[in-house]
């Protein structure tokens, strides 16, 4: 295909769930219900800093309340852990999100363990990770789960696909696979988890009817490693130098977004695409630990 692909505007979609949730917020408000979420920073990687107002703003703007935690990078991890029991015990708060990476010091492990799971705003916590392999409802990772709502969306439903993940993380790749494996509607894909580790790559990303770039590196996934007609979704956010944009840096995605363009039936763009679902997501993760609540 020599056609240019069809773009997946994961914006106008996160918007669109937005609004949706504007509703479900205005219900929940005139039963005297406020859904809120505690955003916990440590530290200032800014790339962390702009999520985290981008999550705040978006709260902001469905009439859900945002409480801000911004703790220095050097705080003690028994301080976060306190701060978490806090959060756990706190009725106003229905969802918690502590942004990663978390400073090195800190164990992050033990931190999302420490979050009460029904409070869990990330789908992080072991026992939401194991009822979602099991396919028990739970709330689920905010970045595959605004992957799978784009597919859906825009109409192409994994069932039957062959999805091919590059990436293993635990935020994205697992999660994806486990979500997209299950016997559910807007799942039952055939998936392959690939990696750095994996043989004949390329080969591998070749066979993919939905190719998703979750590697982290800049622009891996060239051309003539996506199938004719596949649908590709690029998870990737990198920043890379740019003397002639005025922060000094740009955003790109895992994949070459103008050359796999040319040859994907749909594809991504980042930024636009899978980030600010990411947010929707996490949101309606807020809302529905609120509607239990
Ligand atoms: N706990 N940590 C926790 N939960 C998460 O779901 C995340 N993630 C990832 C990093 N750490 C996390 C995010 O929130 C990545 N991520 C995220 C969220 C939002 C955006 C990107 C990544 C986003 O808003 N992206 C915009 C561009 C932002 C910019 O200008 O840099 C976009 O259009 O893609």
């Amino acid at each position: 295909m020599t056609q240019q692909a069809i773009l997946i505007e994961g914006k106008r979609v996160a918007e669109t769930i937005r609004a949706e949730l504007k509703d479900e917020v205005a219900a929940l408000a005139a039963r005297g219900v406020t859904p809120g979420l505690a955003v916990v920073l440590v530290g200032e990687n800014p790339a962390s800093q702009v999520y985290v107002r981008n999550k705040e703003k978006a709260c902001a703007e469905v009439g859900m309340a945002a409480f801000d935690h911004r703790l220095p990078a050097s705080t003690p991890e028994d301080e976060l852990l306190a701060l978490i029991d806090t959060l756990n015990a706190d009725p106003s708060v229905h969802g918690i999100l502590v942004q990663l990476p978390l400073p090195k010091h800190i164990n992050e492990t033990k931190v999302l363990n420490a979050i009460a799971p029904d409070k869990d705003a990330d789908g992080f916590h072991p026992m939401n990770v194991g009822k979602m392999l099991i396919g028990e409802e739970c709330p689920l990772p905010c970045t595959p789960h605004g992957v799978q709502e784009l597919l859906v969306r825009y109409g192409h439903d994994p069932a039957g696909k062959h999805v091919v993940i590059v990436g293993r993380s635990n935020i994205v790749g697992k999660p994806l696979a486990a979500i997209l494996m299950q016997k559910k509607k807007g799942a039952n894909a055939t998936v392959t988890v690939a990696h750095s580790g994996t043989k004949d790559l390329a080969g591998m990303m070749r066979q993919a009817d939905i190719l998703v770039a979750a590697i982290g590196v800049p622009e891996f996934v060239k051309a003539d490693m996506v199938r004719d007609g596949a649908v590709v979704i690029d998870v990737g956010i990198n920043r890379v130098e740019d003397a002639t944009h005025p922060k000094g840096y740009r955003i790109v995605g895992d994949v070459d977004f103008a050359g796999v363009s040319q040859k994907a039936a749909a594809i991504t763009p980042v930024p636009g695409g899978v980030g600010p679902m990411t947010i929707a997501m996490l949101l309606k993760n807020t809302v529905e630990a609120a509607k239990r609540a």
